[in-house]
């Protein structure tokens, strides 16, 4: 279905809640649409704050943003939250438990809550992720919290997405501190010790601690991710959470971590999108059988196959040239 994107950005940019939702169902959905609200939305993008929560399931990461959301409100900012938790979306078939948790904020027009899959995507949260925080940036909002999965690549991929990681770890949970191995040691500007109600917690804290100190020479200046306790169904910690927050926030905008970071970000974005256009277009190519006519040539030893992946590259810049000067512009 066709939409109005001039209409809609007009409404999104106002802060009205169906205008966003409606454009990052655009994104979700991968919208040859997107490509015009994507322009209409730039100038508008680049005052968020983001902020990445990663973890194990379970670790409490939605109840933590719940917690943060709160605290953030309470300061008058307005917050926009994006859940790429399949286990646990906020709305949406959302769990139980995770409505109840967000219940509280639901209907508070200072905050936007979606939870998005990513399954399917070619690039998946790499893809989507940065367009939907482009939504909310443009929607006015001052703090976006990104809540993913830790598993497999999603740490690295948060890490690339936000303005500050934070890497929540729990006592008793078998998971922590192995999984810290796996490269959540590199990826956390803030550790949260959640659960800190729990047995384990101080033990989970130093052990942590010990690892994020070892074989790294540091220089005087350089970010010390600090480790904060909290037991987020309570809300406790939440306020050192925040505080450690813009720490990281000032110390990155006074070194230019903080535009370095966001240029490397971009870039990116711009590769995945280059990189799924150039599949697309190579799709086209097989459509066309370009590739299975070359393969005959190989196989018959008329071709040796480099020759023949030149010329497939040769027909995908042609398929390239027709593309751009189509004048609806997008790639389909
Ligand atoms: N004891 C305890 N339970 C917590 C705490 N924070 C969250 N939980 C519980 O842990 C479970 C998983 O929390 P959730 O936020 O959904 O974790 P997620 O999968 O990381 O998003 C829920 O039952 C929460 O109520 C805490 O500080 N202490
Ligand atoms: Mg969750």
């Amino acid at each position: 279905m066709a939409v109005d994107v001039p209409d809609l950005v007009a409404q999104a940019r106002e802060g009205r809640p169906r205008a966003v939702a409606r454009l990052i169902s655009l994104v979700e959905g991968a919208s040859p649409q997107l490509r015009e609200v994507m322009a209409q939305l730039a100038p508008r993008c680049g005052n968020a704050y983001v902020v990445g929560l990663t973890g194990s399931p379970g670790v409490g990461k939605s109840t933590s943003t719940s917690a943060l959301v709160a605290a953030y409100r309470r300061a008058g900012k307005r917050v926009g939250i994006l859940a790429f938790d399949p286990s646990s979306p906020f709305s949406g078939g959302a769990l139980l438990g995770d409505r109840v948790r967000m219940g509280e904020h639901a209907s508070d027009p200072g905050v936007y809550i979606r939870s998005m899959a990513t399954r399917g995507h070619l690039g998946g949260l790499a893809w989507a992720a940065p367009q939907a925080v482009r939504v909310l940036d443009a929607a006015g909002c001052d703090v976006i919290l990104v809540e993913t999965v830790g598993v497999g690549q999603s740490e690295v991929d948060i890490a690339s997405q936000a303005d500050t990681s934070v890497v929540l770890l729990a006592p008793g949970m078998g998971d922590g501190i192995q999984a810290a191995k796996a490269g959540i040691l590199e990826i956390g500007d803030v550790y949260v010790v959640n659960k800190a109600d729990r047995d384990g917690a101080d033990a989970t804290a130093r052990e942590l601690n010990h690892m994020l100190g070892l074989g790294e020479a540091r220089e005087a200046g350089d970010w010390r991710p600090p480790i904060v306790k909290t037991v987020a169904a309570r809300g406790e910690g939440i306020d050192e959470v925040v505080e450690a927050l813009e720490k990281h926030r000032a110390w990155m905008e006074e070194r230019g971590v903080l535009a370095r970071r966001r240029a490397t970000r971009a870039a990116r974005e711009v590769e995945t999108i280059a990189v799924t256009a150039l599949r697309e277009r190579m799709g086209e190519l097989r459509a066309g059988q370009r590739l299975d006519a070359l393969a005959e040539r190989v196989v018959g030893g008329e071709l040796d196959p480099y020759a023949a992946a030149d010329k497939l590259l040769a027909g995908l810049a042609e398929v390239a040239d027709a593309v751009d000067s189509t004048p609806s512009g997008p790639s389909r």
